[in-house]
């Protein structure tokens, strides 16, 4: 892979990329320095191993003010876990420049990179990190607000068969709304390629006409079960469809490659209930992966102050909007206020204030061995990755890597390297690959 000082790209990047975009939001990161050490606060103690294990223990990676202060998690370490004892030093690199807007990225079997842009394109990107000509058959999505050309992943035996799996907001005669499509890849050589056999697998209904909240990722699990995340669509109206099993707002679905329902699905003869639903009560999902085990995990985009992961299981309920950290972007309470009830789950960690996730990876490297077993998850505002690492299921430890710039996807490489998609708003993004020093 070419390797370039990471300065000049995300400097351009980064003029972009500084606009606060949401109240609560910090922005302008642009002078941290780019030899990124994870724990930017502490530069003083990097030398005393004893005194940054001290400190890095008990600190959190987190230490503004929250947007809800009164709210208290429910148990010991749901947020603001302390940052781990023993951090990496990171160093980043541009890999790939000049791109359009990315939402998603994939590694191909040879070791080049598989992009949908949002717009409604997808690209090989050669191990140069050079784009190809678009892909040929890429259906229309709706490219606007949130919507697009969302995520891409590579079908498990995708080494024989070539088929991949593509979410996109789709525009439809009733509005628009998240769907998963399946095609054959066929690349050409001249690394254009074209998608055959093109099948819209499975529409998330009911429609609407809006322009937020469309999710989504793909993940499959070790049976070839798909998992589906969309979002809600945030508006006051369709969002309550979140609590409603009727409504595919709101929820992760668990389908098989054909789009049908997962057999052994929660709600799978339940009278009115879709049956490709796994959880609900969800709000925006941009965010899944699938552990070491081989369960799913999500991370949604809570409201300001709720971003939370969890590990949603077989027809339980996340809780949103009747439950929920955080406030309304007006200040206001969400619903009741009330961040606990019986009937709903708590997250396994939150977020106050939000990272803004978008992309997560499970680190089964080899590359940084501190991060072996922990997620990586990709962070809007949180301008970088954010590395949680995990024990019994829940949040040991959280670091943060600041990339200064919005982070829109995260992947582990195949040479155990981390490589995190930025993007700028309506401009350009950067393939950027992390390594330990
Ligand atoms: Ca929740």
């Amino acid at each position: 892979m070419r390797q370039r000082p990471l300065r000049p790209a995300l400097s351009k990047t980064m003029s972009g990329a500084a606009k606060p975009c949401c109240p609560g939001r910090q922005a302008g990161k642009a002078s941290r320095p780019i030899r990124l050490v994870a724990s930017l606060l502490f530069p003083a103690i990097i030398a005393s191993p004893a005194l940054a294990q001290q400190a890095a223990g008990t600190k959190p990676a987190e230490t503004r003010p929250a947007n809800a202060p009164d709210q208290k998690p429910a148990f010991a370490g749901q947020t603001r876990a302390p940052q781990p004892a023993d951090m990496p030093h990171i160093a980043a690199s541009v890999v790939a420049r000049d791109l359009p807007q990315l939402w998603s990225m994939e590694f191909l079997p040879d070791g080049r990179m598989l992009v949908t842009a949002k717009q409604g394109a997808m690209h090989i990107i050669d191990r140069q990190g050079k784009p190809g000509p678009a892909i040929s058959g890429v259906p229309k999505v709706m490219s606007d607000g949130q919507g697009g050309l969302l995520d891409v992943a590579l079908a498990p035996d995708y080494a024989t068969s070539g088929m991949i799996f593509f979410s996109f907001a789709e525009p439809r005669q009733d509005g628009n709304g998240t769907s998963v499509a399946s095609a054959r890849l066929v690349a050409d050589g001249n690394g254009a390629g074209r998608l055959e056999n093109l099948k819209i697998i499975f529409r998330q209904m009911p429609s609407y006409d809006g322009r937020n909240h469309f999710g989504s990722r793909l993940a499959f699990g070790r049976e070839g079960e798909l998992y589906v995340t969309v979002g809600e669509r945030s508006s006051p109206e369709p969002r309550v469809q979140a609590q409603d099993i009727s409504s595919g707002l709101g929820k992760t679905f668990r389908i098989t490659q054909d789009g049908k329902p997962w057999p052994g699905n929660p709600f799978i003869g339940t009278t009115g209930a879709r049956p490709e639903i796994w959880s609900y009560g969800h709000r925006n999902l941009q965010a899944a992966t699938i552990d070491g085990e081989g369960r799913f995990w999500t991370v949604e985009h809570g409201p300001r102050g709720g971003d939370e992961l969890n590990r949603p299981q077989a027809g339980k309920n996340y809780g949103w909007p009747e439950v929920t950290y955080g406030i309304d972007y007006s200040g206001a309470p969400i619903g009741r206020g009330i961040t606990a009830l019986q009937k709903t789950e708590q997250p396994v960690y939150y977020w106050d204030p939000v990272i803004a996730p978008s992309g997560m990876a499970y680190y089964d490297g080899n590359l940084i061995p501190e991060w072996k077993g922990a997620f990586l998850i990709g962070g809007l505002v949180a301008q970088g990755v954010v590395v949680v690492h995990m024990k019994d299921d829940k949040v040991l430890s959280e670091e943060r890597i600041s990339l200064g710039a919005r982070v829109r996807d995260v992947k582990v490489g195949p040479d155990g390297a981390v490589y995190a998609v930025t993007e700028s708003r309506g401009g350009a993004s950067t393939i950027v690959r992390l390594t330990r020093t």
